[in-house]
């Protein structure tokens, strides 16, 4: 078995697909979660400064969709072929624009012009992309893409709570049932499950 240790944030947000698609995996691997303080310390030795890290037998692996996808097609969980594939890196693009955009928002330090740009996009901007988001979701049987389980949907499972913390819409689950549905879907794997239910608890 190869030593395998998640580094990330004692949160979910971009850590934690990788952290559900590890334990799919069930190769078994080390959740290392290094708080604030620690960071600096541990900063200059990651590829691009910044975390999610995976290190696996001593070799560095960073950018969480690249650890996800890379995770996904050792799991068995990429698509059948390059056109499911694409399938796949187009749709958890698309959940990132719209977690990027809210992301922008969220960490906006002009108290103003962040509650008008808040109150903009949630008039104008968010409603429509999360309609979409839902239709692609109908349109594959509850999935992300390809109609099936495949390592996108351990990413939409892993981001969803960040979502909506950075969506501020905490009735995200009322307004979208389907959403809620494919977050409990991965959760409930039994591999997923038995590990998230001893994970440290995170609200986002
Ligand atoms: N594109 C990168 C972004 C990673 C990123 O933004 N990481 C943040 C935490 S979510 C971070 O390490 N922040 C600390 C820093 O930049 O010093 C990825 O997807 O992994």
């Amino acid at each position: 078995m190869p030593n395998i240790v998640f580094n990330y944030f004692p949160v979910k947000a971009l850590g934690e697909p990788s952290r559900l698609l590890l334990a799919y995996g069930g190769e078994g691997f080390e959740d290392k979660r290094i708080s604030p303080d620690n960071w600096p310390a541990y900063k200059p030795s990651t590829p691009f400064g910044q975390m999610p890290v995976m290190d696996i037998d001593g070799k560095q692996y960073a950018q969480s969709y690249a650890i996800a996808r890379y995770l996904g097609r050792k799991y068995g969980l990429a698509g059948a072929d390059i056109e499911e594939d694409f399938q796949i890196d187009q749709n958890v693009e698309y959940l990132n624009d719209i977690r990027a955009k809210a992301a922008s928002v969220h960490y906006e330090p002009d108290a103003d012009y962040k509650d008008k740009k808040q109150a903009e996009n949630s008039k104008n901007v968010y409603p429509a992309m999360l309609e979409k988001l839902d239709a692609i979701l109908k349109a594959n049987n509850g999935h992300l893409a390809c109609g099936k389980l495949t390592w996108g949907d351990f990413v939409f499972a892993g981001i969803y709570a960040y979502l909506k913390t950075m969506l501020q819409t905490p009735d995200l689950d009322a307004q979208y049932p389907s959403f809620k549905k494919l977050e409990e879907k991965v959760y409930s794997l039994p591999k997923v499950k038995a590990w998230a239910d001893t994970a440290p608890k995170c609200d986002f």
